[in-house]
């Protein structure tokens, strides 16, 4: 088995990806938290886009973006995540792309300003949910059903900030008319790759990150 050494920032969602998947894997691997605010020249050196996550391989090969860092992941360790099958393939990595989406949907209701943005960013969100809902298959919980996949380990961080914005500001009532969501996220968010995927007292930090953007979440939250 190669060394696995991910480079990470400690609220990213991308990187949550890989620490779920290594974490259901049971694959050990080292971690690097960076200050995204600061970027370390030898960071800016390894990443081309400058962005976290990136992978280092036995040291010496370094692989960025999650999503191929995912797949990367799962064809060289034990289980496969993604169906055989080119076409159901193909389906689970094009839903992989729309979570990247739905995490942006979800970055822009954290820090929207006012009452507006946040509106606005949640109509988003709601959009990319429905369509969640629809490919969702009826005896779930996981979007290929019984057993977790990459578009689960994908899609997990950005349905975590969903809760974590929902028990902020109870009014979102986020998953009104989405049971399969709701399954979904509940059974996702229970799983102790998921849990253990952010490191301890980061959603306390979350919190206070909130409070110094004065978002306005955070806002109606202190008000509330
Ligand atoms: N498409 C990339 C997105 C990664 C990404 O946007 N990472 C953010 C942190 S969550 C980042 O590194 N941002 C740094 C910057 O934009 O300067 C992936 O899936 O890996």
């Amino acid at each position: 088995m190669p060394h696995f050494k991910l480079v990470s920032f400690e609220r990213c969602p991308y990187v949550q990806r890989s620490v779920t998947l290594l974490r259901e894997k049971g694959v050990p691997f080292d971690i690097e938290y960076i200050d995204l605010s600061n970027k370390p020249d030898w960071f800016l050196a390894l990443s081309p886009l400058g962005k976290v996550p990136v992978l280092v391989v036995d040291d010496e090969t370094v692989l960025f973006e999650s999503a191929v860092i995912n797949e990367y992941l799962d064809a060289v360790t034990e289980g496969r995540m993604l169906p055989e099958d080119p076409l159901e393939r193909a389906r689970g990595r094009a839903w992989i792309e729309l979570s990247s989406t739905f995490f942006i949907d979800v970055w822009k209701m954290q820090i929207a300003a006012d009452a507006e943005s946040l509106s606005e960013a949640f109509a988003g969100a709601r959009e990319r949910l429905t369509k969640l809902e629809e490919a969702l298959p009826e005896d779930g919980p996981y979007f290929y059903g019984a057993e977790l996949s990459l578009v689960d380990a994908a899609t997990a961080p950005g349905l975590q900030r969903l809760a974590w914005m929902d028990a902020l500001d109870p009014s979102l009532d986020a998953y009104e008319g989405l049971p399969r969501v709701k399954r979904w996220s509940d059974a996702l968010l229970a799983r102790e790759s998921v849990k253990g995927s952010l490191r301890e007292g980061t959603y306390e930090r979350f919190l206070d990150w909130l409070d110094a953007r004065e978002s306005w979440v955070s806002r109606a939250r202190r008000a509330a």
